[in-house]
């Protein structure tokens, strides 16, 4: 079935008919009044004023893609706070231990680059199991293959699950929130304190997603080419103080 929809877009019912969006995104992330509770539901009032993300996009071209996300950032004087919205009707996440290889699976990842000079930026994944990952690059990939994996950043997620992991019934997705303390970033070759208000950091999202087909993903900013690791497509995150 085709509909015209408003744009006059000519498409089959279902997409957005959105053009690719291939420009840097920026974000201003206000100051939380009061901390959000960590347990995966997004009623916190913090959350209320921070705004959605644009929908993200297809990694490699922009494009409107799959599994359906947007996401939201907050801040205060102890920590980033991250909330992703993510509609997913598959659900794969059953690997455990220390910093399992969850982009293998279903998984919500954010890199982190404080001073946004490409060099010695964070990696962070959450899977709707609760199971995380973390590590840290001195520079792009480096050091093979997966970074500074001693790194402990602290991350605490919690996952609202609308589905079941790892069964044949269909799902609709999850919700990821989680809290990472400013401490983690002392690390590396130029330690990042907490952020002031109008401060500018460099922060990519993404969503891995494995499909019956095999795996996917879509991103915040995307990068354009093969490889989530661009620091110089990262998106852009204001601290407000509001
Ligand atoms: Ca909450
Ligand atoms: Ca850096
Ligand atoms: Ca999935």
């Amino acid at each position: 079935m085709l509909a015209v929809l408003s744009g006059g877009i000519l498409c089959s019912a279902g997409c957005t008919c959105a053009e690719p969006r291939t420009d840097i995104p920026s974000y201003s992330a206000p100051r939380a009044s009061r901390a959000p509770v960590i347990d995966g539901r997004l009623d916190d009032p913090a959350w209320q004023d921070a705004p959605w993300t644009e929908p993200f996009v297809q990694t490699m071209t922009g494009a409107p893609g799959q599994p359906r996300t947007r996401a939201r950032l907050t801040w205060d004087a102890e920590f980033l706070y991250a909330a992703f919205e993510v509609e997913d009707d598959y659900l794969r996440a059953d690997l455990s231990g220390q910093d399992p290889h969850l982009w293998t699976q279903d998984t919500v990842e954010l890199m982190i680059d404080p001073d946004g000079d490409g060099l010695n930026y964070f990696e962070l994944q959450l899977a709707p199991s609760g199971e995380t990952f973390d590590t840290r690059y001195d520079s792009r990939r480096v050091p093979q293959p997966f970074g500074h994996l001693r790194w402990e950043s602290g991350i605490e997620g919690a996952i609202a699950l609308r589905g079941t992991l790892n069964d044949d019934a269909a799902d609709e997705g999850y919700t990821a929130e989680l809290r990472i303390p400013w401490s983690a970033f002392d690390a590396g070759q130029t330690p990042a304190g907490p952020p002031s208000a109008g401060d500018t950091w460099r922060l990519a999202l993404y969503v891995l997603d494995a499909r019956p087909e095999g795996q996917g993903g879509v991103g915040w900013s995307p990068p354009m080419v093969g490889d989530f690791h661009v620091p110089e497509r990262f998106g852009r995150l204001v601290f407000t103080a509001r």
